[in-house]
């Protein structure tokens, strides 16, 4: 991301907004946005008259009525609900029949945040269609955030001494351009542009007038031309659409998607794009959240077309195509950890995975036809729909050192309005 997570992303002091406009981000990486977008449309395009929800007269004319269909008026009483699968414990394992004649078994691998593993989940064949889907359709650039001149910038001098430190321009450029730089890039930068003509790594109130955001964005485009793996997410990806690929695998796996998560239909069929990504050597990508965090008022990006939107994904099932030669673990950087702070995790600089994998408290290994399932959302209590985020799902891809990794991502999209989900 971007990360849906940037959207919580909190400045403790901001100086030199004379030089620069303020810009929040909101919801998650820009081309997933699009994407999305793209996709309501394409949903919508269909099915225009379910958008706006109750239609009384119709409901008329097909002969029911609130007042007259008791069962209907019990239906109402007892909601339907989201469900979460029971991990029980780490180590937990459960056998579960999603395709015929085939038996799989889910196992519980965290309880903080829920995950789970289903080895197996396609064969060798199933992943080699999948990956020759993706191949077919052609891959393109996976990108996160479009660097442009325009772009704002937020200088976050979060200890509010007035100059920043190396660690606040890290910071600074990680929030404004999703690119993860270290010391040493910064103090190159500082001296290509000529930041920093004291040389003491930080740069003072004085120094800052120097900086100017269109030489800044055009200094980062350049090197992140050069250095790929300077951005959040350095991969290939293109999406699949179960409607226009009408392929047999692709709706075996709605079903089995059915089965596993014993999710109301209408969530599995709705949304049901799923991506097909290749991680070469050194690809990666750093830790996010697949949902968006504290953005509450803003409606889900897949229910609108408007910009200012949040990304809602209830669920996240992946699955590796292939097995890794080495590298390229899914590492969950927060799991089990005491309490979780937006803040302390992105100062301590562990979301680069490029850089930081080690330091994740949780790695998945790649494994061919295995499919790692997890929870973004927790359920909401009172109304058994679409809860809080799960802070503790943080996660990304480690680099790959040796050989290629091709996942596939499926989302499970609700939102905060049960109807509408369910329509
Ligand atoms: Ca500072
Ligand atoms: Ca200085």
């Amino acid at each position: 991301m971007g990360s849906a997570g940037r959207a919580s992303t909190v400045v403790c002091s901001v100086f030199l907004i004379t030089a620069l406009l303020l810009k929040i981000h909101l919801a998650a990486a820009d081309d997933e946005k699009v994407d999305l977008k793209e996709h309501a449309e394409h949903f919508y395009g269909s099915n225009q008259d379910n958008k706006d929800g109750d239609c009384p007269e119709s409901d008329g004319e097909n002969g029911i009525s609130e007042e007259s269909d008791t069962t209907l008026e019990r239906e109402k009483e007892v909601p339907v609900k989201l469900t979460r699968l029971d991990g029980v414990q780490v180590g937990h394992i459960q056998e579960i029949n999603l395709t015929p004649g085939r038996s799989h078994s889910l196992h519980t691998v965290n309880m903080k945040p829920l995950i789970f593993e289903i080895p197996d989940f396609f064969s060798n064949e199933e992943c080699q269609h999948i990956i020759r889907l993706g191949q077919e359709q052609g891959l393109e650039v996976s990108s996160t955030h479009q660097i442009t001149a325009d772009n704002t910038l937020r200088l976050l001098d979060t200890n509010g001494d007035q100059r920043l430190s190396l660690q606040e321009m890290r910071r600074t450029i990680e929030d404004g351009y999703d690119i993860y730089l270290n010391d040493d890039d910064i103090r190159e930068m500082y001296f290509r542009l000529k930041l920093d003509p004291n040389q003491d790594d930080f740069i003072s109130r004085s120094e800052s007038s120097g900086l100017k955001v269109r030489q800044l964005a055009a200094y980062i485009k350049d090197l992140v031309s050069k250095n790929p793996i300077k951005k959040s997410r350095y991969s290939e990806q293109t999406w699949i659409y179960p409607d226009r690929t009408k392929d047999d695998l692709v709706a075996e796996f709605q079903r089995r998607l059915l089965k596993l998560t014993r999710l109301p239909e209408q969530l599995i069929n709705k949304y049901s794009f799923f991506q097909v990504v290749k991680y070469g050597p050194h690809g990666h990508y750093n830790a996010h959240l697949d949902s968006a965090g504290d953005t509450k008022g803003l409606p889900c990006c897949h229910l609108v077309t408007t910009k200012k939107c949040r990304i809602c994904r209830y669920m996240t099932i992946m699955v590796y195509l292939n097995d890794v030669e080495e590298g390229g673990e899914t590492a969950f950087v927060v799991a089990n950890n005491d309490t979780f702070s937006d803040q302390t995790l992105r100062n301590s600089g562990n979301i680069n995975l490029n850089n930081h994998c080690r330091e994740s408290k949780l790695h998945v290994r790649p494994q061919k036809g295995k499919a790692v399932i997890w929870y973004n959302h927790f359920i909401d209590e009172e109304t058994g729909w679409f809860g809080d985020v799960d802070n503790f799902t943080w996660h990304g891809g480690c680099p790959v050192i040796k050989g290629e990794k091709w996942i596939m991502n499926r989302w499970i999209c609700a939102s905060n309005d049960r109807e509408v989900d369910l329509a």
